[in-house]
């Protein structure tokens, strides 16, 4: 019985509640429609009421610029996002500048400022960068050089110290001596694929439009905290050609090696082990190490041939001779896509053509 009632409630109950929750709604709008103030922006709706402005996007935002006239000091910002920001004081305004690390989707809050009772939408002034980025290649580069776009010292990370640089610049123009184009970059894409889905790579050469504003800021956000993918750990097998001598008679070898690769003002460092095993006919099997000398180590890409150079400096342990190892070979290719592994790349002595071994190299 209880079951019955509770699944069938009683009508007259069910249409008095109804008329009150009508009525209520009713009541809440009167009073709503004197304290809520919304105002539209293009991008942008902010809605006031007496104790929150929220903004809410009305399309994909990825960075905004809010300045705020007749204040005297910056507002508290708080928002649901993951948001890289800075504000500050610019004669009587407020001025707020909000990077997302996802792009905010039309609908959804951007930001809310919770400690201005008194803001007047009017005083607002809004600006934002949405971006559509454009995916050319599903590999790591279509033999253009991919760039970490927005790591402006050059240590493969785009992190605080990049901001700090990129804050310095902002809203300057061509001609300020605050400017540079290095952080002119809003024009930059998501060119490639492969280790770079997702990051800002490639910037059309005449594309900058010779201002650091909200649009710049957007593609900064984008790859903030992104690393430049030839970073880590990359592994190398080599193999050495076949070869007869009179002491040793027929000899053969392999090596396998590791390299861990970093950055520093835009040039990658190397350091890394290797080890050879070395067979021999007459004198029976024998292997030995070999360590990389990192001071010699170096690599390099060459985007335009599609090639990877790699030079290692290393010691015969038995005799303490030292040798440089260059080991170059073609970027994997598929199609038009260019992949930065190597499939078969050739080994010889520094001073020498003469082609010793062959190699394959890639990265974890
Ligand atoms: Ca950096
Ligand atoms: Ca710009």
């Amino acid at each position: 019985m209880s079951r019955s009632t509770y699944r069938f409630p009683n009508r007259k109950k069910t249409g008095l509640f109804a008329i009150s929750v009508v009525v209520l709604a009713f009541l809440t709008s009167c009073i709503m429609s004197d304290n809520v103030h919304e105002r539209d922006f293009t991008g942008v709706v902010a809605i006031k009421d007496a104790a929150v402005t929220t903004f809410i996007a009305k399309e994909p935002i990825t960075a905004i610029h809010v300045e705020i006239s007749n204040l005297s000091r910056t507002p508290e910002i708080f928002s649901e996002k993951n948001t890289l920001e800075f504000s500050y004081m610019h004669e009587n305004s407020a001025v707020i500048v909000i990077g997302f690390r996802e792009m905010v989707l039309a609908g959804e809050s951007l930001f809310h400022l919770t400690d201005l009772p008194g803001l007047e939408l009017d005083d607002l002034f809004i600006e934002y960068a949405g971006v559509s980025p454009l995916l050319a290649s599903s590999g790591d580069s279509s033999l253009e050089e991919p760039r970490l776009i927005g790591d402006f010292n050059g240590d493969g990370v785009v992190d605080i110290v990049d901001f700090g640089r990129f804050v310095g610049a902002y809203l300057s123009k061509k001609g300020d001596a605050r400017f540079s184009a290095d952080y002119d970059i809003n024009t930059s894409e998501w060119a490639y694929g492969g280790v770079w889905t997702n990051i800002y790579s490639f910037q059309p050469p005449d594309a900058p439009d010779d201002q650091i504003d909200i649009k710049d800021f957007g593609i900064f956000i984008g790859n903030y905290q992104r690393r430049h993918p030839y970073r880590g750990n990359w592994t190398f097998e080599g193999y050495l050609h076949e070869r007869t001598t009179e002491e040793y008679g027929l000899v053969t070898g392999t090596a396998t090696g590791a390299a861990t690769v970093t950055m520093s003002n835009h040039e990658f460092c190397v350091e890394g082990e290797t080890h050879i095993d070395v067979q021999s006919e007459k004198k029976g099997d024998f292997s030995f190490s070999l360590e990389f000398d990192s001071s010699k180590a170096a690599m390099d890409f060459d985007f335009s041939a599609g090639t990877m150079t790699f030079i290692v400096g290393f010691k015969n342990p038995y005799d303490a001779t030292e040798y440089t190892a260059i080991l170059e070979g073609a970027l994997k290719r598929v199609g038009d896509d260019v992949f930065t592994e190597i499939e078969n790349g050739t080994l010889r002595l520094a001073g020498s053509e003469e082609v010793l071994g062959t190699w394959i190299g890639e990265k974890k």
